[in-house]
């Protein structure tokens, strides 16, 4: 199958309807500010109420208080097509975020022809979503403290049409702290050296180079190069906005906030997982 001619067109999005008042204890990297509920309710909001005004049909799940970093469903689950792979997260304190995601998955596989798998060995494959970034060609999996090479190999397992390569994360949480796709083969990454170890890595393994092109962000900030990508729209993060003269036409693009969010390393991808009907 021609995966290039998917060119990120999605119909579907799953996402977490509200935020849990436990929100503040979200994992994360480093010391921050405390993360207010109200401004991350709002944020959440306004994240939702786009994607709506987009033409998304969202699949909405609830929050569970049990786990302050539920909103961030991307790590949970990677979608490609009606194809749904329900990762196992490295961080034992969100394991359990999987299973609500699975259930609501499942409540929409027969009318929407879902094809959903589960990592099988669940002591030993760990993945978040958050470190699969899959450029229309391939699936690049970072191999973080969030991911490993077990999981990895599930994950291919499982999407076995596309090409899967590995490249392992010095920074950030994960691999799409550190790039993200601005549109297919257009990639956007950090210019600080481990994001360029990773850009180098995936230069040596890639078998699409001659497709790609790398447009580095002006300066590097936690998440700053990520930016969410989806039916020929692009969304940045409003405060990092002013990070991104080299992409010319990125003026034109929409910006939100994610200022609380991303106290607890949380970047734009990460709120939401797009998915298509069977066709
Ligand atoms: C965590 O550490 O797991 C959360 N506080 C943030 C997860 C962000 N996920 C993502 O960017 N895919």
């Amino acid at each position: 199958m021609d995966y290039k001619a998917v060119n990120f067109k999605y119909e579907y999005a799953l996402v977490c309807r509200d935020i849990p008042k436990t929100i503040a204890n979200g994992l994360s990297i480093e010391d921050h500010e405390p993360v207010d509920l109200n401004k991350t309710i709002q944020e959440q909001k306004d994240y939702i109420d786009y994607l709506k005004q987009a033409g998304l049909k969202l699949i909405e799940i609830d929050a569970q208080e049990i786990y302050p970093d539920c909103v961030f469903v991307e790590d949970t689950a990677i979608a490609i097509d009606n194809k749904i792979f329900i990762s196992n997260p490295g961080a034992e304190s969100r394991r359990g975020e999987a299973e609500a995601v699975t259930s609501k998955f499942e409540e929409h596989s027969k009318e929407l022809g879902l094809e959903i798998c589960q990592v099988q060995n669940k002591e030993e494959s760990f993945v978040d979503g958050g470190d699969v970034m899959f450029t229309g060609r391939e699936i690049i999996v970072g191999l973080s403290k969030r991911t490993n090479l077990k999981g990895a190999e599930e994950l291919g397992a499982f999407f076995k049409d596309i090409p899967v390569i590995t490249c392992k994360v010095f920074e950030g949480l994960h691999l799409k702290s550190s790039m993200s796709m601005i549109s297919p083969d257009l990639i956007l990454i950090g210019s600080s050296q481990p994001a360029q170890s990773c850009r180098q890595q995936i230069e040596k393994k890639s078998k699409f180079l001659d497709h790609y092109r790398f447009v580095n962000v002006d300066e590097d900030q936690n998440g700053s190069a990520n930016v969410l990508s989806f039916n020929d729209r692009l969304v940045c993060s409003q405060s990092f906005q002013h990070l991104y003269s080299k992409m010319s036409d990125f003026k034109n693009a929409t910006s939100l906030s994610n200022d609380e969010l991303k106290k607890i390393d949380g970047c734009l991808t990460c709120r939401s997982v797009f998915f298509n009907k069977k066709s």
